[in-house]
C-alpha cells in the first residue's frame, strides 16, 4: 500500500470501529461516558484533623480531673486485616478543646479494605481510650476527594491532603 492507500485505510477502519468516539478521561475515570471509577492502588495523605468527639467518657466523667478536663490526644492507626501500625504516635496535643491536625504524611496501601483509627488520651498512669472508628479510605462512588470526611456518631475525623494513585 502507498501512503494515500494507508490514509484511506485508516480513516475506514476509523468510521467501522467508532475510534472517532474513543475519549480522554479525567484521571481515575474511565469508561464510554467517562463516569466510571478507577479504584486507586494506592492513597496518600498529609495529615488526620479531628473535628469532634465526646466532650466526656462514656461513663460520664470528663477526660482529665488535674489540670484541665480536655483530653490529651494522640492516634494509632492500623490496618484492621493485618494489624500493622502505620501510625502510632509517640506525641500528644495536649488539653485538645475542640478540633486539632496532625500533620503526619500516611501511605494506604489497600485503599478499598478496612482501617482502624483509635484516639488516646494520654494520662501519667493509664491511658484513657477514647472512640474510634473503622473505615475505607477509598469508597467507590464519591470519587477522589482531597479532603476524605469520615463521620460516626460519636467522631467527625478529616483526612487531609488526600493523592491518589491509579
Ligand atoms: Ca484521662
Ligand atoms: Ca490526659
Amino acid at each position: 500500500m502507498n501512503k494515500f492507500s494507508i490514509f484511506i485505510f485508516i480513516v475506514f477502519a476509523c468510521l467501522f470501529t467508532n475510534c472517532q468516539k474513543e475519549k480522554f478521561c479525567t484521571e481515575g475515570f474511565t469508561g464510554p461516558n467517562c463516569d466510571q471509577e478507577i479504584p486507586p492502588l494506592r492513597i496518600s495523605i498529609d495529615g488526620i484533623r479531628i473535628n469532634r468527639f465526646p466532650d466526656r467518657k462514656s461513663n460520664g466523667n470528663q477526660w482529665d480531673i488535674i489540670t484541665s478536663t480536655y483530653p490529651d490526644i494522640y492516634i494509632k492507626l492500623y490496618n484492621e486485616r493485618e494489624k500493622v501500625d502505620m501510625l502510632k504516635l509517640d506525641y500528644y496535643k495536649k488539653d485538645v478543646a475542640s478540633s486539632v491536625i496532625f500533620t503526619e504524611p500516611v501511605t494506604f496501601d489497600y485503599p478499598s479494605q478496612d482501617y482502624v483509627i483509635e484516639l488516646w488520651d494520654y494520662d501519667d498512669f493509664l491511658d484513657d481510650k477514647m472512640p474510634g472508628m473503622i473505615f475505607k479510605p477509598h469508597q467507590n462512588g464519591l470519587g477522589f476527594p482531597s479532603t476524605i470526611s469520615l463521620k460516626t456518631a460519636d467522631l467527625e475525623i478529616e483526612l487531609i491532603g488526600a493523592k491518589y494513585n491509579f
